[in-house]
């Protein structure tokens, strides 16, 4: 088979970074998508002895960086045979009455709108070849709501509706859509969340063992490595020690 090409967004950290890793471990071609020029260099560099690699930086929310990069990738990284839609966070934890502008404007314009810029830009392609692979990083988060999780949870209900909706449109085309739900992955997420505050982030994932960015990384190869006509539409993968958004077995 010859070779593919993934493009993964979010791929300079956590679970994007894992995922290029992996992919390109096993000789799948990567276009790297992120705002750290620094890490998507150091990424070249460390998988470009594995696989062909193309790095892209661009703000999911710059709608016009978005299709002018993705337009005009180079020839060799014109045809996108997977698109891993990942890049997000969650920005702060507070009730609804205390919630900053900001941090929803975050959230919705960087887990929902960007990612739906990236999709719009890379479809068109799968769409006239017939052919692609799209996985939407969704969350527990989007299955459930916690307290506090108010923004968040709404974005990545979001990101399962689009999920949902992108399968049924792209049916007659051949196109496999599904989502990956993590619940609770050690990455940089929470020094996200928590705008940098390293000692709460951690607490995040103290007392029991979290999932790690590979576990999340392997679901994914699992998924594009499925024959054609097996598509994983929908998987919810949580550490065993937790059963929900609320409930998790810490032991402190
Ligand atoms: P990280 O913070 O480790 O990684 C987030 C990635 O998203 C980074 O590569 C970051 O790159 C990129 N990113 C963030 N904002 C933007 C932006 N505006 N434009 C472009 N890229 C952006 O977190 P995770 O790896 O944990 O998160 C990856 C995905 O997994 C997210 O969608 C998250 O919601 C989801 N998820 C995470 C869980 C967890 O517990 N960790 C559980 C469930 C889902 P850069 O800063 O270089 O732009
Ligand atoms: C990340 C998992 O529980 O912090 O989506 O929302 S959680």
């Amino acid at each position: 088979m010859a070779s593919r090409t993934a493009l993964i967004t979010g791929a300079t950290s956590g679970i994007g970074k894992a995922t290029a890793q992996l992919f390109a471990a096993n000789k799948i071609n990567l276009i790297l998508c992120g705002r750290r020029q620094d890490r998507l260099e150091a990424l070249q560099n460390d998988l470009g002895a594995k696989t062909k690699v193309h790095i892209l930086n661009f703000d999911v929310r710059d709608k016009d960086a978005v299709f002018s990069s993705i337009n005009n990738l180079p020839e060799e990284f014109s045809n996108i045979d997977i698109l891993i839609n990942n890049a997000g966070n969650a920005h702060g934890l507070e009730p609804i009455n205390d919630g900053s502008l900001e941090d929803w404007d975050a959230m919705l314009d960087i887990n929902v709108k960007g990612l739906l810029y990236v999709s719009k830009a890379i479809i068109p392609q799968m769409v006239s070849k017939k052919s692609g692979h799209i996985i939407n990083i969704g969350s527990t988060a989007g299955k459930e709501v916690y307290p506090k999780g108010n923004v968040y949870c709404a974005s990545k209900h979001a990101v399962d509706a689009i999920n949902q909706g992108m399968r049924m449109d792209l049916n007659p085309y051949g196109i496999r859509v599904g989502a990956v739900n993590p619940g609770l992955v050690e990455t940089e997420f929470s020094k996200v969340r928590f705008k940098g505050d390293d000692v709460r982030a951690e607490t995040v994932y103290s007392g029991y063992q979290p999932l790690k960015p590979e576990d999340i990384a392997d679901i994914i190869h699992f998924v594009v490595t499925r024959p054609y006509h097996v598509n994983i539409a929908d998987l919810v993968v949580m550490p065993t020690a937790q059963a929900s958004s609320t409930i998790l077995n810490k032991k402190e």
